[in-house]
């Protein structure tokens, strides 16, 4: 298991490693963070109507505490989502309703969690409803 961060510098520096989402630092040996395993939509893909929900699925489980799931039209203002949710049957993964149906057209989901150290863990993936361009 990786060494506990212990100065502010490696505090720092594993912040930045995980807002540039850098997998190879992220992981090595000075620290584990958690990180997205999959989720629904899938990144990058096109779906041929707007999802019911935004789900997704770490690699460790996650309080909600802390936790966030954002959706916005690509260029747009955020999407209001149902509350987040947690299954206490799946602590690994969260869920929101998309309580208004999608336009065609492309989003971005933003996600926030907490890793088990404490530090925030965040990244963005895309997808599209609608007729690929
Ligand atoms: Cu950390």
């Amino acid at each position: 298991m990786s060494l506990r961060p212990s100065s502010s510098v490696i505090r720092h520096a594993c912040i930045v490693v995980a807002a540039l989402g850098i997998p190879a630092l992220a992981s090595g040996t000075v620290m584990r963070h958690l990180k997205l395993v999959r989720s629904f939509p899938a990144a990058d893909t096109v779906l041929a109507a707007s999802p019911e929900k935004i789900t997704i699925e770490l690699s460790e489980a996650v309080e909600l505490t802390g936790a966030k799931l954002t959706l916005a039209k690509e260029g747009g203002a955020p999407i209001a989502l149902g509350a987040l949710r947690r299954e206490p049957t799946a602590p690994k993964v969260l869920r929101a309703d998309v309580t208004t149906a999608l336009s065609a057209g492309g989003y971005v989901v933003s996600w926030r969690t907490m890793s088990k150290d404490g530090h925030v863990v965040k990244g963005t993936f895309g997808f599209r409803v609608g007729a690929a361009k």
